[in-house]
Order: structure tokens, then sequence, then C-alpha cells
């Protein structure tokens, strides 16, 4: 079950990298948390500001059958926006999974797949929710912590067990309704089926219009030609 089994660290280099190095030694739903971490990242190794007074977590999945690890970072994007809610912070998702409030982002998820040939061996997903810390200088414009959304300060763990305890009602509704899933996270996402978007082509930016939205791509029409987009740069 997930957040049955707890680890706390004062400080860590990166809570996924250490579910990534010990997952052997840890049950399925085993989670993670430290009060700071020296070398948090994001996706494509992306440097991820964790200093103390956030939320930063990974929690270890150790699927029995094949699954989509898109389901896991989706039920985790969708878990964090319930969570937010309850607190009374309404969150948008900018596709694919980051928590994004009044055009900041608030929070981050990254999924790491540990893979024997096609075989998912252990899934590890991490989340980032900025909550009572500072906010880096080089990040003022981009990001946004929920202290300052709501003028006060919040407990850790409280937000931590309210998150993991949506987790598991998500786990338990949809892992035999993928599908219905990824309807409500779809519903969630700032950018629609439909909408105008800018995206970055071979590095130049192109507008294009979105065709479908998918876990790992959005499918972009642009001048008459259809193109896979992998990465936004703009909300
Ligand atoms: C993410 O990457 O948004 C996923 C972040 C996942 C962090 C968690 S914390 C627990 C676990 N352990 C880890 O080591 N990681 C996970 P990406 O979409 O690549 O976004 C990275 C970008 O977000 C950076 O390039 C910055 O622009 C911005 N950023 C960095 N730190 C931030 C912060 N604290 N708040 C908001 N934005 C930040």
């Amino acid at each position: 079950m997930i957040g049955e089994r707890l680890i706390t660290f004062d400080e860590i280099p990166s809570t996924n990298l250490y579910l990534k190095e010990n997952y052997e030694r840890f049950p399925d739903g085993t989670v993670v948390v430290a009060l700071t971490q020296i070398m948090g990242y994001g996706r494509e190794g992306r440097r991820w500001y964790s200093p103390r007074g956030g939320l930063w977590f990974s929690v270890l999945f150790k699927p029995r059958q094949s699954v989509d690890p898109h389901f896991y970072t989706k039920l985790f994007a969708v878990a964090v926006l319930r969570a937010l809610e309850r607190l009374g912070v309404r969150a948008d998702l900018k596709w694919p999974n980051d928590v994004y409030v009044h055009g900041k982002k608030l929070a981050g998820i990254l999924a790491e797949g540990i893979f024997e040939g096609r075989k998912v061996k252990a899934l590890i997903v991490g989340v980032g929710v900025n909550v009572n810390n500072e906010i880096p200088k080089e990040l003022a414009e981009k990001a946004i912590s929920l202290k300052v959304l709501t003028s006060k300060e919040w407990e850790l763990m409280t937000l931590l067990r309210l998150i993991l305890r949506y987790a598991r009602s998500l786990l338990r509704k949809y892992s035999k309704k993928k599908e219905a899933l990824t309807r409500v996270w779809k519903g969630m996402l700032m950018q629609k089926e439909g909408d105008e978007i800018l995206f970055l082509d071979e590095g130049k930016e192109k507008w294009g219009r979105i065709v479908k939205i998918a876990s790992d791509h959005l499918l972009v029409e642009s001048n008459g030609e259809l193109k896979k987009v992998c990465s936004l740069s703009l909300p």
C-alpha cells in the first residue's frame, strides 16, 4: 500500500535517486521524503531546487503486471491537484505533469522506470511541491509556493498524508479503468485538443493546433504537417 512504509531523511542527494539505487530492498508503495535535496533533479537532468520548507518525496512501485508508467504519473498529478483543492488552491496541469497556479509552477512530477528488457521492474514517482520554502531568485518569475499563495505556512507531513490518501483512493478507483483516469487528467490540463499552441520545432518557435493529447507527446498540426511534440516551453 502506498505510504505503508515511510522513510524520512533530513538531507539527501535526491529521493528519486535513493529509490533507484535501493529499490530492491523496499516493498511496493514505499515513500521516501527528505527535508532538503542537494541534487534534486527534473526531467532530462534539469535541476530541481529543493530547499528546506518544501515537500520533496518519491514513491516506489513494483508492478506485478506490465504497466504503462504514465498511469502512475497521472495518478500523482491528479492526487496533487485534489489535495491542493482541499486546501483551497485551484491549480491546473501544464502538459504533461507540471502543476501551475496563476501562470507559475507550484509543483513538478518526475517518473523514472527501471526496466529489464521491456518489463518494468520498478517505477519511481517523484513529487516536489513548493510549500513554505523560499523560491530562488532565478525562478522568481516562474515559480510560486503554497505559503505565498495562501499567506500561511503548512505542515509538510499533513500535506504528504493528504496527497498519499488521494493517490491510494485514485489507485483503487482507476487501476482497472486506466482510460477513465486519462480522461480526468485531460480535464485538468490547461492545453486542450483543438487549442493553438506555440511549440519548439528544431529550436524554432512555431504555431500549431493540438490534434491529440497523449501521455508522452502531443500531436500538433502546423502548416498542413503533423508533428510529434514532446516538450512545451510555454504554459
Ligand atoms: C519537474 O521537472 O518538474 C519534475 C520535478 C520533480 C522533483 C521531485 S522532488 C522529489 C524527487 N526527487 C528528485 O530529485 N526529483 C523529484 P521539469 O519539468 O524538468 O522541470 C524542471 C524545471 O523546473 C527547471 O529547469 C526549473 O526551470 C524549474 N524548477 C526547478 N526547481 C523548481 C522549484 N522548486 N519550483 C518550481 N520550478 C522549479
